[in-house]
């Protein structure tokens, strides 16, 4: 979406590729997933090759680079557990790690495990083929290699494929437009600029306070008002991050087994078997500390309306006692189920409606119209502004796999097998697409969870399917149809016996134009979705077909 490439990355374009290679597997993507996985199967003793559309590693964090960028989940917590040596000699400085430091850090395990040496970077995935009788795939990318491999491993990222809306008559604005998901990497100066935001998920909410700090004025376009709980960032306590050092292969062990990978454990089962009183101070308690322990403070938020009431209600009053006007509070104020879209961490963000230089659009009812040379126009109003920053999210989970065309000879098209909604077993294989896995794919937990866990979980799953394939002299493996039906039933089961699919999120595609409104991960938690996969394991990869 942005304007002005850079011209570094522009030059850097002409890099050779690989034109013809043939491995054991194919990685497609070099974030945190990608990265893992290749060192993985380097230790197995598998040749691989990883291919990147980025110019380096780190996925979301290479693209995302936003002003405020920032992990929602704590920096001790968000980073590899796999490597008792990586984590004892990486230190983390703050509570929620900012972009640029875990770009760092993703870097720092590129260099610190060689890994550079197998990734092509500037390079995208266009089509994958399975080949049946050859029992191949054949990769194609945008630079006209073909890779042949045994097997194709999609590290592609959840929230990689940005996603913005086609507004009338953008080619005629004159200003500059930019997507938080494909942020400049040389920055952007917006002094003395008239800004619009458009979008106020966790990224509009999180670039907001910075831009409206630097900007002339900003204009924020709000489709839908967000629940936001403060994230308390500052920098960690040396003694605290000495402390998880010390004990940091029990936490590990406990993240790995926790609900979201995130070490929190509800603290009372039932809203409504506490007093009202106590139930304000439970959730005082969880605004003072901050970020998404909130979901935490009961278990059946997210299964009782009439208890999601009360924390809706709670936070509703913290907006109308920090936000100064009172029209704009009640613009602000959430009417959806809380946590029902992903819950926001943020950093002065409703405070930063009571500047002077920031106003806010409602485009609930009335959506934005079409952009003119001078700015947007809604309801027929215009609102002048020099840039144009697009906060409007991903095409999520399944975008950065719809995109590649994959195919196979008795499958045909994945894109035909997932037109009414992502169809997988147990959101790591799919049926008629033998030797293919995806990490952290969709009707996993993934996304619902703290993702390193998660990543580390699928890596070492598929690595040890690998290993087993290999040890037993199988060549190929592949989920069965019925295995695959009743995944896909469970799945959208247990999200239904929840208050999740309820609201317009990405997580049911709903901010996506014609994506079929399907729940996409798997809600149960991370210990009987490990407990599953395991038994799946253990009983000789039970629902697969080993050939
Ligand atoms: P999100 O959470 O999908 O937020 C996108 C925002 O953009 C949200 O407020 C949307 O409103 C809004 N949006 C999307 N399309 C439009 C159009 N056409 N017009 C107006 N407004 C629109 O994306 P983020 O990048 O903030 O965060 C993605 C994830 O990254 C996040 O959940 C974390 O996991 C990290 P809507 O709510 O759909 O009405």
């Amino acid at each position: 979406m942005a304007k002005s490439a850079g011209a570094a990355e522009a030059a850097a374009a002409a890099k050779s590729s690989f034109d013809v290679v043939d491995v054991d597997v194919v990685v497609v993507g070099a974030g945190f997933a990608g990265l893992y996985m290749l060192h993985r199967l380097r230790g197995m003793g598998f040749s691989a090759r990883v291919i990147e559309a980025g110019k380096g590693v780190g996925g979301t964090w290479y693209w995302n680079r936003y002003p405020g960028a920032r992990c929602d989940g704590e920096s001790l917590l968000y980073s590899y557990g796999f490597s008792n040596a990586l984590q004892q000699e990486w230190t983390w400085t703050e509570r929620y790690a900012g972009q640029p430091e875990i770009l760092a850090y993703a870097n720092h395990v590129a260099d610190r495990f060689d890994l550079r040496r197998d990734i092509q970077f500037e390079t995208r995935v266009t089509a994958a083929t399975f080949d049946d009788a050859g029992g191949t795939w054949q990769v194609e990318t945008d630079r006209g290699d073909r890779l042949t491999a045994r097997y194709v491993v999609m590290a592609s990222g959840c929230l990689s494929m940005a996603a913005a809306p086609k507004l009338p008559g953008a080619e005629t604005f004159t200003g500059q437009t930019y997507h938080t998901g494909q942020w400049p990497h040389d920055g952007v100066d917006f002094t003395g600029k008239r800004v619009a935001v458009i979008g106020t998920g966790s990224s509009g909410i999180q670039a907001i306070p910075r831009i409206a700090a630097q900007a002339k004025h900003l204009t924020v376009f709000q489709r839908t008002a967000q629940y936001t709980i403060p994230a308390w960032n500052g920098p960690l306590d040396p003694r605290t991050v000495e402390e998880f050092k010390a004990r940091y292969p029990e936490i590990r062990t406990a993240q790995k087994n926790s609900f979201n990978g995130n070490n929190t454990t509800f603290k009372h089962a039932e809203t409504f078997g506490v007093t009202a009183e106590e139930r304000q101070r439970i959730y005082e308690e969880a605004w003072q500390k901050g970020g998404f322990v909130f979901l935490a403070t009961f278990a059946d938020l997210l299964f009782d309306k009439s208890a999601n009431d009360t924390v809706a209600e709670f936070v509703r009053a913290k907006l109308r006692s920090i936000v100064e006007d009172p029209q704009v509070a009640e613009l602000l104020t959430p009417k959806t189920i809380f946590g029902c879209k992903r819950l926001c961490v943020d950093t002065d963000y409703w405070s930063t409606y009571n500047r002077d230089n920031v106003s806010l659009v409602d485009i609930s009812s009335s959506p934005i119209e079409r952009l003119v040379p001078e700015g947007i126009v809604v309801a027929g109003k215009t609102y002048p502004v020099d840039a144009i920053v697009f906060a409007t999210g991903f095409d999520a989970v399944t975008g950065a796999l719809d995109r590649i065309d994959i195919r196979s000879t008795s499958g045909g098209r994945l894109k035909a097998h997932w037109q009414d909604g992502p169809r997988t077993y147990l959101g790591l294989a799919i049926h008629g697409f033998p030797n293919l896995f995806t990490i952290t794919g969709p009707q996993s937990p993934s996304v619902l969870t703290n993702m390193m866990p998660s990543i580390e979980y699928h890596v070492d799953w598929i690595s040890d399917c690998l290993a087993h394939l290999r040890h037993t002299g199988k060549r190929r493996i592949q989920a069965r149809k019925e295995a695959e039906d009743d995944w896909v039933t469970e799945v959208s089961r247990l999200a239904d016996g929840t208050l999740r699919p309820q609201c317009n999120s990405w997580y049911v595609g709903a901010n996506v134009p014609g994506k079929p409104r399907v729940y996409l991960a798997y809600v149960a938690g991370i210990p009987p979705y490990k407990k599953r996969c395991d038994e799946v394991a253990g009983r000789g990869y039970e629902g697969f077909v080993l050939a």
